[in-house]
């Protein structure tokens, strides 16, 4: 089959002058439309670049997969995306429509509107692609009259969508007329099409991975986000792994920095190409969750059947596939031609943000049915008409930036990091800070940290505040001999917060006199332990008898045998003046009193002032005057108290 090239590319003098004294935009253009309408052609007498690479397209003369090509215009960069038109690799279509900027829907003057027109064009819609226009090709084929009729039916597929009113221009890329009015056109909608922010995450979504002589690893994909460096380290979702970007192409140029609106290929250092495939994400570090759980708003296609309760469905989002079980969160099922709120359960992970678009593909037969935006891309299961959930993620949808991060703190009452945030909004840090002071400001949450940046709601400190005081109540409650409930029990026992939340509470709770903390325990304030006359002696006895022994202390048993209480009694005793540091618990069995360890220190400090830092065990039998029943313990006990450190048969004094 033969390829035509366009005529002479008209650009007009004037473009050409101001293009070196404006900055260069980059705009993603795909083409959209049924298949044998002139898509490629077209693309190639655009830009000279014959989109279809594959061996086999050109054999059998259809485009099979995604091509590119590039045209520069003014100070207007156009990475093209050109997409196949048979009904078999829709999917494929899919996989390029995600990142585009501009659609150009093509009809050929000689068949005018056919099903994949309909379905390209209803992709388009459903994907929210903002801005377009129109190509009626071959219209070399026809007379004016039959171009008129196409031009009218074109017009009322159209009307009330986001292409009404956009221009419709016919052309005949074989003999070369209606090409330069496109041009013009093309760069009139690219005008009006906003700047994309470069401070935003990046996100490219890979629709190829290959390796080539010489540089190995490469991907290509559209910038859909942010910018990306040579050198700079990025992330591939969902596999998580970390590479470094070792060169950057667009346009068939070597770059230094690739920005949104970029056809980009990446060139990655450290690993294979066969380890990435279409659909992962090339990504910011460290930002994003890879989900298979999200909830959405979808719409479903008026010419679409009814959609039961956990039906499957194809899912299609920026180059990713995946298959869908779609489970209404209203009613029972989803009615054609409505919009409801849905969760996706996903039978594979994707890397996605709330507002993204994604299309619905009818299991079988495969046919588009719907697209929709995503809500929450970590959503919770929902018990069926939840009210409440249904409510978060109206807000979630509609409401403030405030309200959206008032919302997540709501649900999360154990406590909401900077990472958890942007992972589920895809914000800057800026933004998360400066939407969480403006919370802090109405008291609707609290930062409990810098390190890493931690918030909660009000009701979350306030319900773990409560549960708190609860739970130190009830361990008094059981156990009236002990001092108080450590820590990290008190913290499981209030539901396992985030430690920020935890300590904060436990500081507030302090303050307020309502609990101390010494020695890694808890205690209601003001609390002491009522010992009976009885157990207030034997707890005496018990210290004197260990006082009294020096370093050759007697076996725990023996001394609690002594006191006149009942063993567990005894035992609980000894645990009291343990945490109360009175007696010291250096081994399984040996307790000596705080005396004696601090006599110990003593002894050890004044042998290295006069006889150097090293001390074997049998030096130190005979300068603590023990056996080395007693040698042993003391000496770990001292190691693991940072005094001595074994070296060989010898310790070093530290
Ligand atoms: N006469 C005439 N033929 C054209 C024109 N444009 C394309 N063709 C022919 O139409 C046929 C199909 O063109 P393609 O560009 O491959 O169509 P396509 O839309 O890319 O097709 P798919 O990618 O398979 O969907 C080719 O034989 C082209 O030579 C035109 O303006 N005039
Ligand atoms: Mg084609």
């Amino acid at each position: 089959m033969t390829r035509l090239t366009s005529g002479k590319a008209l650009v007009s003098i004037s473009l050409r002058e101001t293009a070196s004294m404006v900055i260069e935009r980059h705009v993603i253009i795909g083409t959209a439309g049924h298949i044998d309408h002139g898509k490629s052609t077209l693309v190639e007498a655009l830009t000279g670049t014959n989109p279809d690479r594959l061996e086999e397209e050109k054999r059998r003369g259809i485009t099979i997969d995604l091509g590119f090509a590039f045209l520069k215009l003014g100070n207007v960069s156009f990475g093209f995306v050109d997409v196949p038109g048979h009904e078999r690799f829709v999917r494929n279509m899919l996989a390029g429509a995600g990142g585009i900027d501009i659609v150009l829907l093509v009809v050929a003057a000689d068949e005018s509107i056919k099903p994949q027109t309909r379905e390209h064009f209803d992709i388009c819609r459903l994907l929210g692609i903002p801005r377009g226009l129109v190509a009626i090709t071959k219209a070399d084929l026809v007379d004016a009259e039959m171009l008129g009729l196409v031009r009218l039916e074109i017009e009322e597929l159209v009307r009330g969508s986001f292409l009404e009113g956009a221009p419709i221009v016919s052309l005949s890329a074989r003999t070369g007329t209606g090409l330069d009015t496109l041009k013009q056109e093309l760069l009139r909608v690219a005008e009006v099409t906003p700047e994309k922010d470069l401070q935003r995450h990046l996100r490219l979504p890979i629709d190829r991975s290959f390796a080539t002589k010489g540089f190995g690893t490469v991907v290509t994909g559209t910038l859909i986000s942010g910018s990306v460096k040579v050198d700079d380290e990025i992330e591939i979702y969902p596999i998580q792994r970390r590479v470094r970007v070792r060169g950057l192409h667009s346009g068939g140029k070597a770059i230094k920095r690739a920005v949104a609106g970029q056809r980009t290929a990446v060139n990655l250092a450290g690993i294979d190409h066969t380890e990435i495939q279409r659909g992962m994400v090339l990504g910011a570090p460290g930002v994003f969750e890879p989900t298979r759980k999200l909830d959405a708003r979808i719409t479903l296609l008026s010419s679409a059947p009814l959609l039961k309760n956990r039906a499957r469905a194809h899912f299609h989002q920026g180059s990713a596939e995946a298959i869908a079980e779609v489970i209404p969160l209203e009613g029972d099922g989803l009615v054609p031609g409505q919009s409801s709120l849905v969760q996706l359960r996903l039978d594979n992970e994707v890397v996605v943000l709330p507002e993204d678009r994604f299309i619905l593909r009818q299991f079988s037969p495969v046919a588009t049915i719907g697209g929709g935006i995503v809500i929450d891309v970590q959503a919770r299961r929902h018990r069926r008409d939840d009210a409440e959930a249904r409510d978060f993620l109206e807000t979630l949808e509609t409401g403030s930036r405030e309200d959206l991060l008032a919302a997540l703190a709501g649900a999360k009452p154990r406590g909401l990091a900077l990472e958890e945030i942007r992972a589920r909004t895809g914000w800057l840090e800026s933004e998360i800070r400066e939407t969480a002071a403006k919370l802090v400001s109405t008291k609707k949450i609290r930062i409990l940290g810098e390190q890493p940046f931690t918030i909660a709601s009000a009701e979350a400190l306030e319900e773990c505040t409560k549960a708190l005081r609860k739970a130190v109540e009830e361990f008094h409650r059981a156990n009236p001999l002990l001092p108080g409930i450590p820590k990290q029990e008190l913290r499981g026992r209030v539901g396992n917060p985030r430690i920020e939340l935890f300590e904060a509470v436990l500081a507030d709770s302090t303050k307020a006199g309502a609990v101390t903390v010494s020695g890694g325990l808890v205690q209601r304030a003001g609390r002491s332990i009522d010992l009976s006359p009885e157990e207030a002696g034997a707890k005496e006895l018990i210290a004197k008898e260990f006082e009294r022994a020096g370093l050759t202390v007697p076996s725990v048993s023996a001394v609690l045998g002594k006191v006149p209480v009942e063993a567990t009694r005894a035992q609980k005793i000894l645990q009291i003046l343990i945490r109360e540091g009175t007696l010291v618990k250096v081994a399984e069995d040996f307790v000596y009193h705080r005396a004696t360890v601090a006599r110990l220190r003593e002894l050890i400090a004044r042998y290295r002032k006069e006889r150097g830092d090293r001390i074997t065990v049998v030096t130190f039998k005979n300068v603590a005057g023990v056996s080395r029943k007693y040698a042993i313990p003391l000496l770990e006990f001292l190691d693991r108290e940072h005094v001595t450190r074994r070296v060989g048969d010898e310790r070093v004094i530290l």
